[in-house]
């Protein structure tokens, strides 16, 4: 198994980058923490996923964070990513797992409480509790699961996790203290002005929240 850290999970957006170039936003972003980064991609070409899948793994290579694709299982084979994540409609799980092996990470996004009951049957390496709180960066979601939804979630869960929708430097540490291992952010880092002192104020705070949730 190729060893991942959850702590602080960057979901990509193209859109949300202040006309920034999308690999340098990654770029500042892994220097000032990020310990796993997923290339989600709804509007690109097989071609444009594919080129960008491919620079971004480049660039991920010599700072060991694992490069994770949202959706396109044939995109995460086509470039060797670390990780492929899934939705509920996504390519089933048994069916991803059979042709990335088992040694690559495969991520499931849980909605509910049912959906995680039905991932502790599957080896997924990590779930994503989706959204935590409502966002604007995706609104086809389902309904904002909150504090006490991760909590019911990670009271039954035997899967390590992160919450996802709506996670900025207010409410990260409420994140980790409800129960989840790591947080995932769009917009956070994104669109921060300076992503690599975003990246690094928000994994301070996890640490922080760690180190209280052991003591
Ligand atoms: N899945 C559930 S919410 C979401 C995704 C991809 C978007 C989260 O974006 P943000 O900007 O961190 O709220
Ligand atoms: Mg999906």
């Amino acid at each position: 198994m190729i060893s991942f850290n959850l702590d602080l999970y960057l979901v990509t957006d193209r859109l949300l980058s202040l006309c920034r170039p999308l690999e340098w936003v990654v770029e500042e972003a892994v220097k000032g923490g990020v310990t796993m980064v997923q290339l989600r991609e709804k509007e690109a070409s097989t071609l444009e996923f594919y080129n960008l899948a491919v620079r971004l793994k480049n660039i991920l290579k010599p700072y060991n964070v694992p490069l994770i694709i949202n959706d396109r299982l044939d995109i995460a084979l086509a470039c060797d990513a670390e990780g492929l994540h899934i939705g509920q409609n996504d390519m089933p799980y048994h069916i991803a797992r059979k042709l990335l092996g088992k040694d690559r990470i495969i991520g499931l996004s849980v909605e509910n409480l049912q959906d995680a009951v039905e991932a502790n049957n599957l080896d997924v390496d990590y779930i994503g509790i989706s959204p935590v709180f409502s966002t604007p960066t995706k609104t086809d979601t389902s309904p904002a699961l909150g504090l006490e939804g991760i909590r019911g979630i990670m009271k039954i869960s035997r899967h390590s996790s992160v919450g996802i929708g709506g996670i900025n430097l207010d409410n990260a540490q409420d994140i980790i203290h409800a129960g989840a291992d790591g947080i995932s952010v769009v917009s956070a880092i994104m669109s921060a002005p300076y992503p690599k002192k975003m990246a690094t104020e928000l994994k301070n705070k996890i640490e922080k929240a760690k180190f209280l949730k052991q003591t």
